[in-house]
């Protein structure tokens, strides 16, 4: 008799096909069999990382590291527009250029980890926004 099969819940997503290229060489060099598995572990780091964002109310420190296209359509001043609204916890900005379109944005940012959690998803969700990783220090 087979084992009862372990239920799964099956997606679809669309990836940028260069991204999805580098992602399978990668996995591939690392071992795993399939991309679903490496699809799992990835998520499964994320939501460890970020499980900070569920206490809303605690007092945090960290950094947001942005990396995005300053020629995408109006990125720029919406990005300045939103850490105008977030003043209250940014505590510095540091911009670095990186290439001829690339930069790299370091919010330090201080506050409740609902508005850090706020501030984070609306620069994570812009389109021209290509890397966004936010680190909060537990001490
Ligand atoms: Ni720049």
């Amino acid at each position: 008799m087979r084992p009862p099969m372990s239920k799964v819940t099956r997606i679809g997503a669309t990836f940028p096909p260069e991204l999805l290229k580098e992602f399978d060489e990668i996995i591939e060099k690392m071992g795993y069999q399939t991309r679903s598995k490496a699809l799992q572990d990835v998520v499964r780091l994320y939501v460890s990382e970020r499980k900070w964002i569920k206490e809303e109310d605690t007092p945090q420190t960290g950094v947001i590291l942005m990396v995005y296209d300053h020629d995408a359509k109006g990125l720029e001043s919406d990005l300045t527009e939103t850490q105008h609204e977030h003043s209250k916890i940014i505590t510095s900005t540091l911009h670095i250029h990186i290439s001829e379109r690339d930069c790299l944005e370091a919010i330090a940012v201080k506050g409740k980890s609902s508005e850090i959690h706020h501030l984070s998803d609306e620069l994570t969700t812009r389109r021209g926004v290509k890397i966004l990783k936010t680190t909060i220090v537990t001490i």
